[in-house]
Order: C-alpha cells, then structure tokens, then sequence
C-alpha cells in the first residue's frame, strides 16, 4: 500500500506513504487514481486534501520507472491529475518539506496549497535532462509569472514557502499542521478554481514582449549539443503556454517532455543521479559508528588550507589553523573576509551568520593548539618528506582518538600513515581546489585505515555538503591517475600538430567547460612539472616540452603566459589567447624527438583519444579494485574535472558508445601510437562478452562485480 485516505468532517485527506521520497510511482499512481476517482462519486465527500508521510510531500515521479515503456494499462501521475481536472471536489495539497517534479504539479493541479514553513517546491527536472511533465509547464506560469516560473524550471531553483507564497504558488504558510489547515479551507466555503488554473493567459504576460523573452532564453542556456538539450525544449513548452490554449500547451508539453526521457542525454542524467546516491554503499561503512566532530584542525594556511578551513566552518565545524607565517595567516585571513563579504553581498549569508563562521576559524602557529582536535587535514606541501615530518609531529601531540587526514593529491597514504602510530586512524581527504566551492572530495583508504574512520571521514563529507567518494590508494587516486592519461594523450597530439586551441575546442564541443590545455594553464605547468619529475614512470609526453615550458617560465594562467597568453587588460584576464610561439615550439621538439607531423586530425579523434584515454585508466583502476564501480569514476568526473554530464562520465559514456567500438579504437591506437595504448583486461573481458562497465558492478554475479568490490573494500 502506498497511499491512504481517512475522512475528516466530510474532507477526505489522501496521504501518499512510499518511503523514502514519497516517489509517485506507476504502482503508487495506479492506486492513487481509484481513490481520487472514488472521492469524486463519493456524495458524502466534499473536499479531498493530499498529503505526503516521511515529512516529504513528493521528491516526484519515480526516475526508476523511466527505464522501462510502460505498459498499456500503466497508470502515471498524468492520470491522476486528468481525474482531479475531471472531478467536481474540491482539491487542496497540505505540504510539508520537499514538493519537487510531478510533486508539485500534483499540488498544482489543487484549488488550494498550504505549506509548513519548511516546505520547498521546485521543478528540479532539468538536472536529468527532463522537463516537468505532467502539466507543470503550463500550470507554473498560470501560477506565477511566466518569467520567473521560466527562471525556476531552468535553474532547478526550489522556492521556500514564503517566497512561494509571496509569488501566489502558495495560498497559505502555517507553523506546524498544513494537513489541519487545508483541511479548514476546504470545509469552510471554498470553490473550486478549475478555471482560474486553466486560465486562457497565463500571468505577467506582454505578448508583445513574448518573442524577446523566448529568444533571450534560448541564447541564455547551452547550445543542444552540449547539453542545453532538454533546456531548448523546456522554453518552447513554456512558449506554449502563452501562446496555445491551456489543452494544446498540455498536449506539447507531454510530447517534449516524452521525447526527452528516451533521450541519450536524459538517461546519462538519470545515471549521474542514482550513481551519486550509491557513492556511500560501501561495504561495512553503515555498521560503523563515525567519531563525534566536534572541532577541527587544519595544518598550512596556504590557498588549500584556508579552503578547506573555511568547508569546517561552512559546516558548523570549528578550526584552528597552524600556520607559522605571519604573511601568509595575513593572505588567508584576507581570502575568508573577502570570501564571506561576497556571501553577505549576494543575500547568500546574514551577516551576522557570516560573522559567526569567520569567528569559527582560529589560526595559530603552535601545534599544542590542535591537540584537543577530533580531526585534523593537513595541506602542506606535495611532497612526502615534508608530509612525514608532519605527520609525525600530529601523531605525538594530537589526542589518541584524533583522526589525522592528508590533503595529498597523488602521494602513498600508507607512507604518510608509517609516520604515526595510528595508521588505522589515517585516511587521504583529497579536496578539489577551491575548496570550499568544488564539491568532490575523494576519501582515500590507506591498507589499515579503519572502517570507523573511513565512516568519520564520510560524515564530514556530508555535514561540508561534499560528494564523498572512496578510492583506494593508487599514485594520483581516482581523479588524477585518470588525468594523467588524459592529459598525456592531449600532449602527444599537440606533439603530432594538432594546435592546443584545436584540441581545447574538439573537446569544449564535446561539452568539457574547458579543454586540456587551458586547464593545465589553471592548475600550473610548474605543478605538472613537479609531478611528471617526482613520476616520470607515468610519463608526460614523447619531446621535452614541458621542461622547455618550465625553464621559460610559462607556468600557465597565474603568471599570463603558458600554453596560451592571458591579456589582464582585456574582460577578466582569464581568457586564454592561442600562442603561435607554443605550436612552433611544439614543432621544434616533436622534430628534436622524431615524431612525426600529421595533418588531417578529425574532432572525432582528438574526443576519442582523450575520453578514451580516461576509460581505459578507469578500467586499470577497477580492475586493481582502486574503485569501487565505474558510476564512482563517473562521479569523479563530472564533479571534480568537469565531463560533461549530459555524457553521464567517461565509463557510461564507453557503455554509451559500446564497449567493444571503444576496446576496437584503442586497439587502432596501440597499432599507430604504441604499447602505452594496451587495453585493460576489465576493457577487454567487457568487450569481448558485449557487456557494459554498468551492468558489471550490480553484483551480477560475475567474478569481475565480485572481485571489484572485495579489493576496495580491503585495499
Ligand atoms: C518528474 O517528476 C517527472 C514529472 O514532471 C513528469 C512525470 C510524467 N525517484 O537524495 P536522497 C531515492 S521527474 C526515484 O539521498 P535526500 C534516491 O535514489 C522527478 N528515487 O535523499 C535514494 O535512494 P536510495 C523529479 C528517488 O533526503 C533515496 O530516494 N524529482 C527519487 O538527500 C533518498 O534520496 C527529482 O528530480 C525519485 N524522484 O533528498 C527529485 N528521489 O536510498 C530528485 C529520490 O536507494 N530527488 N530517490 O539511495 C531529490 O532531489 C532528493 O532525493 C530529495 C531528497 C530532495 C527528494
């Protein structure tokens, strides 16, 4: 049973109980009909109200029920809510927390709504590439004004019940007992609105106005191609609106939003979605109590320390900074004020919620001020000397129960843990810079970290608001091992003559927010120098183009000059301008090193030769169980380095592709480019069965899903 009904004084209150969303599933739906149909003949019933258990209205319509057609007889929230536009009743939604997706076109499709004040409604559809379906396009802008129920539906945005209510989504805010309420609005005199809904106009609307509004929309979001999509479509379902009657609008918007959940781009979403949501089921993890956090330490002051300082007080957390140069507490202090200064200016934060969290944040240059902490990130240098000697120090002066974290992005966690005597009680946290923006943090599992401090680890992640996923403990981790080989390939075809502004755009075209070679300028070509000298077993190229970079001082964006110019006098001096001196000095070593010039490189294989590369390292990383399932690399990916997600990541998308068209190119790869090209046995086993990365982790019960989640769980 997913919904039930009681009757109060002559209102019949429905509440929808499928646990943990309240998800209006085909089997929740397929009961929700009768009982709304039942009201309707039912003369001693004079009002329904709808309300949702588990202090959820409705997350919306059950995503899972997308995969399949649905059968003839299947019954959608469309049903219901063409038996509630059917019905003489009169419909009220009592909500309470979350009405999202076909959640709130079911309360739109009431004459009244009431809400507990922590109540959030929103159409958050296009985060999976969908549009609201069941009439919430046409409904919103009858509701509110078109123009920002447009703005609502493309920004996902989830409005709170005062500002829902001040824009007329709501007809009333109470304290505590919306079913209460609702119920007294519809006993005492209400009418139904049927036409009020269907109203031939929606609100707010100049017609004149309309084409400017629609093609300043359309030039507002990304082109089709690289995943504005279901964007396009969500604007001409809300053109509709205005300019069909409400029945035609109904009808367009259920064939675009019909078109859309088939779509290639919808279905990569909806597996971002749920991978995200696997991220924690880990083995082991839910049984193991996390330590309290109740104060942090954070070592080096640096522009990772202050970030992840500022993550701890973002999430209630306070910290204490060790940084014994006074210059650099100066800078970072700087960084917070003008951080949270931006908070308060853009409504984000009050001030005194802003004030708060920058008092939260001590800095001291003394070690014997962290000893009482929980837990403790250090961020020094990359370099494992400096990271021991650190280690070290923690060990013998923060309490036995502190958990001691390294905010290393390629080195050993089990080194760094050989430096304590509490190896069980360390972990690598690898944050993305910035810190306190990027939302992925990788949790590294050294050989004898805990399970109770991995569980540790995670709940920080949550209270911070990170998308925590586990790696095991590889040179680089998840994100970086992959980056490696990505980045090689990006290298090795500016080698062959393909200009780096070319590479940067075949793969923006594929829908990355920047290329390669404009993200080495970001992240520093000195960096990658120090990492390709501390590895050069992981290799950085066939010439020495990187050391020339290196010795002329084209560190990358920060100083104007890498693999493109930056002009600080034009926009915002980020703006990477091609350098022809770089494609010459490209030239010069490729000819110094004998590789040899080609012309005629395709987009198609500078976006195979770089996914491709991230595909075949994700599946070495499966394989040597340093991840957990391919939708964990996938995650990584379009969190932390920016892959399109409309793709859904680079192992869905070789799913996408076809595993064994990917295994087949990176043969034709090792063939002309040579032996770094050998397959992955994972790659190789999946082609050669048609399988998918996908279906290979859901515990099938093949050797590989098995083995898969065994290594990582004791790596
Ligand atoms: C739609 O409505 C289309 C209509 O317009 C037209 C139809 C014709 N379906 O996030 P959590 C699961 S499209 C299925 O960790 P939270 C989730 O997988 C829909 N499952 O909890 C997880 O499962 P598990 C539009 C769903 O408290 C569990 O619930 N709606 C759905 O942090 C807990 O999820 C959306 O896009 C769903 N709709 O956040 C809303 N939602 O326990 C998407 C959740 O097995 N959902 N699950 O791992 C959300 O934004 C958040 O889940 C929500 C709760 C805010 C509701």
């Amino acid at each position: 049973m997913f919904v039930r009904s009681e009757d109060r004084d002559g209102v019949r209150v429905i509440t929808i109980d499928n646990p943990p969303v309240n998800a209006l599933s085909f089997a929740l739906c397929g009961e929700l009909l009768p009982l709304v149909e039942s009201a309707g003949r039912d003369a001693s019933v004079k009002a329904v109200v709808f309300t949702g258990a588990n202090g959820i209205f409705s997350g919306g319509a059950d995503v899972n029920d997308f995969n399949s057609e649905p059968a003839p007889d299947t019954r959608t929230i469309r049903d219901v809510i063409a038996a509630i536009d059917r019905s003489e009743k009169i419909f009220a939604a009592a909500i309470e927390g979350n009405a999202l997706g076909g959640g709130l076109e079911l309360a739109l499709a009431c004459d009244y709504r009431v809400a507990r004040a922590n109540a959030r409604l929103g159409f958050p559809e296009i985060q999976l590439g969908l549009l609201p379906g069941a009439g919430g396009t046409q409904r919103l802008p009858r509701a509110m004004d078109v123009q920002s129920a447009l703005q609502m539906m493309l920004k996902a945005t989830r409005l709170a019940a005062a500002e829902a209510l001040e824009k007329g989504v709501l007809d009333r805010v109470v304290e505590d007992d919306a079913v209460g309420a609702a119920v007294s609005i519809v006993r005492d005199g209400a009418k139904r609105r049927l036409s009020e809904r269907k109203a031939i106009l929606p609100k707010g609307v100049d017609r004149l106005a309309l084409p400017f509004v629609v093609s300043q929309a359309h030039k507002m979001v990304p082109p089709e191609e690289s995943g504005g999509f279901a964007a396009h479509k969500l604007i001409d379902a809300v053109e509709a609106a205005v300019t069909l009657p409400f029945k035609y609008g109904l009808a367009r918007e259920f064939r675009l939003f019909d078109e859309l959940v088939r779509s290639k781009p919808s279905i990569a979403l909806r597996h971002v979605f749920f991978a995200e949501r696997e991220l924690n089921k880990i083995p082991g993890l839910s049984e193991a109590r996390p330590a309290d956090i109740a104060r942090a330490g954070v070592v080096g002051g640096g522009t990772m320390g202050t970030g992840i300082a500022i993550c701890f007080a973002d999430a209630g957390i306070p910290v204490t900074v060790v940084e014994p140069i006074d210059e650099q507490v100066e800078r970072a202090k700087q960084t917070i004020f003008g951080m949270y200064a931006h908070q308060v200016q853009r409504g984000r934060l009050t001030q005194e919620e802003a004030w708060k969290r920058g008092q939260s944040i001590a800095f001291t240059a003394d070690y014997n001020d962290i000893a009482d902490c929980d837990l403790v990130v250090e961020a020094v240098f990359e370099s494992m000397d400096v990271k021991k000697e650190v280690f070290t120090k923690l060990d013998g002066i923060v309490k036995a129960s502190g958990v001691l974290c390294s905010n290393t992005s390629t080195l050993d966690i089990d080194a760094i843990a050989s430096a304590t005597k509490r190896a069980e009680r360390v972990c690598g946290t690898h944050f993305f810079a910035p810190a306190n923006i990027m939302k992925l943090l990788e949790i590294v599992r050294g050989t004898a970290t805990s399970m109770q401090t991995l569980a540790t680890a995670f709940a920080v992640g949550r209270r911070m608001r990170k998308i925590s996923v586990l790696s095991g403990n590889a040179f680089g981790f998840i994100g970086n091992r992959m980056l490696l080989d990505y980045a090689r390939e990006a290298v090795f075809l500016a080698e062959e003559g393909v200009a780096p502004y070319r590479v940067d755009a075949a793969m923006k075209r594929f829908g990355f927010p920047m290329g390669p070679f404009a993200m080495f300028d970001l992240s520093g070509i000195d960096v990658a120098w120090h990492i390709a000298k501390a590895r050069p077993d992981f290799g950085s190229g066939r010439t020495k183009i990187l050391d020339r970079l290196y010795e002329m001082k084209r560190f990358g964006q920060k100083n104007g000059v890498g693999y493109y110019r930056y002009d600080r006098s034009v926009g915002s001096g980020r703006e990477p301008i091609r350098d022809e001196s770089v494609e010459a000095l490209f030239a010069e070593e490729a000819r110094r090193a004998g590789v040899a010039q080609r012309s005629g490189v395709t987009d198609e294989e500078i976006v195979q030769r770089c996914v491709y590369a991230l595909v075949n390292a994700g599946a070495l990383l499966l394989e040597d169980g340093i991840a957990l399932r391919p939708g964990d690399e996938d995650i990584v990916y379009v969190y932390g380095y920016g892959f399109p997600p409309h793709h859904g990541g680079p192992m869905w998308y070789a799913d996408e592709v076809g595993v064994e068209n990917v295994y087949a190119a990176i043969l034709r790869f090792k063939e002309e480019f040579g032996p770094h090209w050998q397959p992955a046995r994972l790659l190789e086993e999946i082609a050669e069965a048609h399988g998918k990365f996908a279906s290979s982790r859901h515990g099938d019960g093949s050797e590989q899903s098995r083995t898969t989640e065994v290594n990582v769980a004791h790596a």
